[in-house]
């Protein structure tokens, strides 16, 4: 498997409880290395468009408010298969059905405030970069 990459977000909750070192660590440790990173205030509609895929969900609209009710950290990951092992070390999405030792096991509040996004896929990892970084801001 070649060197992936993969778009990760720190996500409201866990800047607020200053979380974001523990969490970059874990990337770190899972050998994923942080090739950008940048601290931004989403607007609703940058968070609309990024959760698009969820509009017709029913939890759509508090995602959205929730994404937007403080900073987030967005970062794009490298490493070996970057994409599964960055879901890996998050954990499952409900923080109870999580495996020990994964961030959202150790560190979500809810379902909805689980401190970490990550792409599910190459293609969507690639279009979600995008969403965020230019080639430029990315150094390897
Ligand atoms: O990729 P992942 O973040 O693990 O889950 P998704 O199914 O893509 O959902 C995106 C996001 O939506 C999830 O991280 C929290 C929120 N959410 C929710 O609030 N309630 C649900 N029942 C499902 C997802
Ligand atoms: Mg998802």
């Amino acid at each position: 498997m070649a060197t992936e990459r993969t778009l990760s977000i720190i996500k409201p909750d866990a800047t607020r409880r200053n979380l974001t070192g523990k969490i970059v660590a874990r990337f770190e440790e899972a050998g994923l290395r942080v090739v950008a990173s940048r601290r931004i205030q989403l607007s609703e509609a940058q968070a609309k468009a990024f959760y698009a895929v969820h509009a017709e969900r029913p939890f759509y609209n508090d995602l959205v408010k929730f994404m937007i009710s403080g900073p987030v950290v967005v970062q794009v990951l490298e490493g070996e298969n970057a994409v599964a092992k960055n879901r890996e070390v998050m954990g499952a999405t409900n923080p109870a059905n999580a495996a020990a030792g994964t961030i959202r096991k150790d560190f979500a509040e809810s379902i909805e405030a689980n401190s970490v996004h990550g792409s599910d896929s190459a293609e969507n990892a690639a279009n979600e970069i995008k969403f965020f970084f230019s080639d430029l801001e990315i150094v390897g």
